[in-house]
Parts: C-alpha cells; structure tokens; sequence
C-alpha cells in the first residue's frame, strides 16, 4: 500500500522502466526534492493508480498539491520548469530545437524500439515457454492504448522475428549513427550544455548495455558516442540512477537476451553500416 506524504512530490515508476528512468535521471539531475515510490507493475492496474493516470503507465508525477501529470517527455519538462538547479531545456533556440527533435524521435520511434526487442526478449521470457496464456491474456487486457496492446502482443508470440522488432533492428543503429553526428559539434547530444535530450536517450543506453550490446558503440566505429556515454555514465545523477537497478532482474534481462546477442549485434553492425 502507497503511504502519501502531505506536501510531497511524487514521482512514480515501475523497476528499471525506460520511461520512468528519464524521469528519474532529470529528477537527479535537477537534486529535486521529489520521492520516487516504485511499484510493481501490478500496481498499475488498480483503481487508485488508474485515477493518477488512466492510461495505467508510468511515469506519473503527483504534485505536492495533487496533480497528476503523466507522459515522460511531459514530466522531464516539468520538472525542469519548476524545480531550481542547472537548467535542462536550453534557451538558444537552435538548441532548444535540437533538444525538441531528440525528444520526439524517443518518443516516436527510438522508445518503441527499445521496447520492441524488451518485450520480444526479457517480457517474452517472464511468460514462459510454453506461453501462459492465462498471463498473456491478463497483461494485454491492462494495457488501454489499441497500439500499445497490439504492439505488445506480436513480440512475445513471433520473438525477434515479429515486424517491430526487424524494424528496430535498423532503427537502434540510425539513432546512434544519429548521435554520433550529433556529437561531432557538440559535447552534449543538443548543445555544448546537458539538457533534456541527453536524459531522454540515457535509459535506452543503458537498456542496449542491459542487453550486453555495447559493443556496438564500444568497438571503435563510434567515438564520439563512446566519449558522451563514458561522461553521461560518471554523472552523479547517472549513479544515482544506477543505484536503482535490481542485481536479479538486471541478470534476467541480459539472460533473456544470451540466444540472440550474436546475431542481433552482427544485424545491428550492418545497420551501423
Ligand atoms: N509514452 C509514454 C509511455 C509510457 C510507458 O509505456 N510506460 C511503461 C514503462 S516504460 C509502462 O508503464 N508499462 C507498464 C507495463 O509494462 O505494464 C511515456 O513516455 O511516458
């Protein structure tokens, strides 16, 4: 059961979400005094959670006078806008521009991605093998968006082999193709100050790392991702972050991927090009 504090903000998330972590690492970033209350995905679908954001996701931010704002990229500017500490979203417009295209492009297509192989690898493996049905049905049915719930099933039926997860097969490549051209102008990936843009990208990273792909940024071809993530990773907030992870579901999620790493990294490269 959730104990709310009077006066408190909320920040709310499930363990090791993408989406709860660009939350979570602006949050850092900032020093802003918000309580992170993870709960586990179940909690999603109860009839309080629903109230806070009846899409059943996360992130939600409740605010001290009991708002509730969901949406990642949402949350990530709200939180800058309101909290003091080093500003997130820069005020040179070009800037701006270049933190706004990253934050789409997570959002559109990069996020799905990422999610696409998830659900195809480590969500596949929770479900087991045979599929429990009964399980299956009980996750898609909490899942309100038509997209979403579709997208959701075909990955854990099909595998990599489901047409999402082809597609991020190119896509994953093109955003670090994407950065590394980034980077060749500026030390961070939309000005030569940290911003929004970098804290969006951060927890797709560290899925890639989760999954044991770094080698695709690590093997040399991109230098100047390598150097972003080295500087992203030495962060405090970054370490903070990582505090957060689960040792058991860090190792499942690397584990689910163990089958495919040698050919999803060798497709991957070729994307690289
Ligand atoms: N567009 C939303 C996506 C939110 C979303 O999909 N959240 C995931 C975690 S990354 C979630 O809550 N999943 C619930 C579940 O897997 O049951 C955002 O950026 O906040």
């Amino acid at each position: 059961m959730i104990q709310i504090e009077a006066h408190m903000h909320e920040l709310y998330g499930i363990p090791m979400a993408t989406c709860a972590r660009k939350a979570l690492h602006v949050m850092f970033e900032k020093g802003a005094d918000i309580a992170y209350r993870e709960v586990e995905r179940e909690y999603l679908r109860t009839t309080g959670f629903r109230l806070l954001n009846p899409e059943g996701l996360v992130p939600v931010l409740v605010t001290n006078d009991g708002h509730a704002i969901s949406e990642s990229s949402i949350v990530m500017r709200y939180i800058d806008d309101t909290f003091p500490g080093p500003p997130l979203q820069p005020s040179r417009p070009l800037a701006r521009a270049n933190m706004n295209m990253w934050l789409k492009l997570v959002d559109e297509r990069y996020f799905g991605a990422i999610g696409a192989i998830t659900v195809a690898t480590f969500i596949r493996a929770i479900l087991g093998d045979p599929l429990d049905e009964a399980k299956l049905r009980a996750m898609l049915d909490a899942i309100e968006d038509d997209t979403a719930r579709s997208a959701r099933e075909l990955p854990i039926r099909l595998g990599v082999d489901a047409p999402t997860v082809r597609i991020a097969i190119r896509q994953l490549p093109a955003m670090l193709r994407r950065m590394e051209q980034a980077l060749e102008h500026t030390r961070w990936l939309a000005d030569d100050e940290l911003s929004l843009a970098d804290s969006a990208v951060m927890p797709l990273m560290l899925r890639l790392e989760e999954f044991g792909l770094e080698a695709l940024w690590m093997d040399g071809g991109l230098p100047n991702v390598d150097r972003w993530w080295q500087a992203l990773r030495a962060r405090e907030a970054s370490k903070r972050l990582l505090d957060l992870v689960h040792a058991d579901m860090r190792a499942q999620i690397t584990a689910s991927a163990d089958a495919l790493r040698t050919s999803l990294l060798s497709q991957m490269h070729q994307h690289l090009g």
